[in-house]
């Protein structure tokens, strides 16, 4: 086997809370990263960038993605188009290797993603290292991550390749409650919800309302951009057609209302599924131990 996770012994769980605090203040510190101030969402989609490239179906650990080898740094696949915006993320990380020699890229960007997410107020990710830099031979093709124009039949079948079930594929796209679309990155436009730098379930209560003429629902923007939808109330708010997927399989819309009526049920299943998208495609020893961090408010 070659992607398998060296023990998290080597390093105690002390140095680790301390990258954590020191990301998190990084975070904090530099509060003009973005339009909406934190690097925090950019963080949590460059650490699922770095695991979604997995392919369960794919036995060849050249080409199977996952987070392991950061392989991301390299050119190919970090030009993939998908990845367009999030060189910024990575040098925004950079002194951090700098300063923890033996960190690897695949546990600082997982880790940074985990760090970003706690934050912000989601719930607590249980998190293993031991990944290790590989070569540019391991970098995963092109074409692996999700595209945004899709609808149901497609995410289904896209999440499937990553292991993924319907409620944890709906509570991961869930994390679009971060952050916002860049025209100069995606060319889509706008953020999911109000609150962009907080981690709730505020994507659902958005979602749910479904295409319509009614009070909060969705329209198709009228714009030269790609089709996106956006909110009746304010304009400002903005769905991709693979969110939009969501609310049309009724399967999805189920889960869906589940979310948007009970954050708690959404945490339930986001942070174990997350927790699960960044060790995808990695073998960890079973003696590895799951590290649980302290937001930097619990240590004040
Ligand atoms: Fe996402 N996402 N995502 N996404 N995403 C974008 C931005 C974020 C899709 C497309 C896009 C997940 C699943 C999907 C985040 C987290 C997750 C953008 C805009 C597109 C397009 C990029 C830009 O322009 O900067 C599609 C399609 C899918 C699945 O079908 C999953 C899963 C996660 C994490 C668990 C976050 C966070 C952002 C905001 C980034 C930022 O810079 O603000």
């Amino acid at each position: 086997k070659v992607k398998v996770a060296t023990l998290s012994d080597i390093h105690s769980f002390k140095e680790y809370q301390q990258v954590y605090n020191d990301i998190a203040k990084k975070i904090e510190d530099e509060d003009d990263f973005d339009v909406d101030g934190s690097a925090g969402p950019n963080l949590v989609r460059l650490a699922w960038h770095s695991a979604g490239t997995y392919d369960k179906y794919d036995k060849n650990p050249h080409t199977n993605g996952g987070s392991y080898g950061g392989t991301m740094r390299f050119s190919k696949e970090g030009g993939d188009g998908a990845n367009n915006g999030l060189a910024k993320g990575r040098e925004f990380l950079e002194p951090l290797l700098k300063k923890y020699t033996w960190l690897s890229h695949g546990d600082l960007w997982t880790l940074a993603g985990v760090v970003a997410i706690q934050e912000m107020g989601g719930p607590k990710i249980k998190w293993r290292p031991g990944r290790k830099d590989l070569s540019e031979e391991y970098q995963a093709p092109n074409g692996k991550l999700p595209d945004a124009a899709q609808g149901p039949d497609y995410v289904r079948k896209f999440f499937n390749r990553l292991d993924f079930t319907d409620r944890e594929m709906v509570a991961l796209i869930g994390a679009h409650t971060l952050g916002r679309c860049h025209v100069t990155s995606s060319g889509y436009d706008g953020p999911w919800d109000f609150a962009p730098t907080m981690f709730d379930n505020g994507f659902f209560t958005q979602l749910q309302k479904g295409v319509g003429s009614g009070e909060g629902q969705w329209h198709l923007r009228k714009w030269d951009g790609p089709e996106q939808y956006e909110d009746n109330n304010s304009n400002s708010l903005m769905m991709l057609p693979a969110d939009m997927a969501l609310v049309q399989d009724p399967k999805f819309k189920k889960i869906v209302d589940e979310f948007a009526a009970s954050q708690e049920a959404f945490f339930n299943e986001f942070a174990p599924a997350f927790q699960k998208l960044l060790e995808s495609g990695i073998h960890f020893p079973k003696e590895s131990k799951e590290l649980v961090f302290r937001t930097l408010d619990e240590q004040s």
